[in-house]
């Protein structure tokens, strides 16, 4: 019985481990502390209710913990965001190559970085990459793990100076083709942009809101064959 028990939680830990958590924020050549400015949960597991408020900035079943902290970006620069399965570093530590899926980046403009709660609407797409190799069967997670966790993401020049929330998602799509399957990741990092021109206004989207349950890109087997993938939410906003 003990035995078990034992083999039970090595299974549970397995997979715990194989989550990840956006941890950290690199920009303008400068790589802040793990937590620094983002808002880290302690658990590194999925948000799977597309309907729920923590889509937008985790929380909920993983408690996060605020950061008091704003990150200078330049606009017209790309920030790199860096995944790990939990808080610790280490050069294999980011995600399992199991949970294939798009890698994404979305801001919202705000008054304060520090206490907006994140949900609800102003949300705009900056950056995706889906299933990037069907031939070879890899997708933006397996490039992300070949990138070491850094995920980069170009700041667009055209948007208004100020505070903004800065969320890096991943959608694991390992057990998509049930309801509710898709694993969605992503954290918020509170920014600071300078040097926007604020010529372009994006259209923006809500979150919760953006996603739905049974959008293509959120219900598929992606072992059936698959040729091409839909990535999810809203068209790319480009200056
Ligand atoms: C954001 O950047 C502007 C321009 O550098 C600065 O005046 C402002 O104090 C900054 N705000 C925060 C919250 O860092
Ligand atoms: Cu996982």
């Amino acid at each position: 019985m003990k035995l078990q028990n034992a083999f039970s939680l090595a299974a549970v830990v397995g997979v715990a481990t194989s989550h990840t958590i956006f941890t950290q924020l690199t920009a303008g050549g400068v790589t802040n502390g793990l937590g620094v400015g983002i808002r880290m949960p302690s658990y590194d597991g999925p948000i799977t209710n597309v309907n729920s408020n923590d889509i937008a900035c985790n929380g909920g079943p993983n408690p996060t913990t605020p950061s008091r902290s704003v990150i200078d970006v330049q606009a017209g620069t790309t920030v790199k965001a860096r995944w790990r399965h939990t808080q610790q570093s280490g050069p294999d530590d980011i995600i399992d190559a199991s949970h294939k899926g798009p890698v994404m980046a979305y801001l919202k403009k705000v008054t304060n970085a520090v206490t907006d709660p994140g949900y609800g609407s102003g949300w705009f797409k900056i950056s995706e990459a889906g299933f990037t190799n069907p031939a070879a069967g890899t997708w933006a997670v397996n490039d992300l793990i070949a990138a070491l966790g850094e995920q980069s993401i170009p700041i667009p020049t055209c948007i208004a100076p100020g505070q903004y929330l800065l969320r890096a998602e991943i959608i694991a799509l390992h057990g998509a083709r049930t309801s509710g399957g898709a694993q969605f990741y992503m954290e918020c990092a509170q920014i600071n942009i300078s040097g926007g021109t604020g010529t372009k206004t994006p259209a923006t989207v809500s979150l919760p809101g953006a996603y739905k349950a049974n959008d293509p890109g959120v219900m598929l087997d992606i072992y059936q064959n698959l040729k091409s993938y839909a990535i999810p939410g809203p068209p790319v906003f480009y200056c």
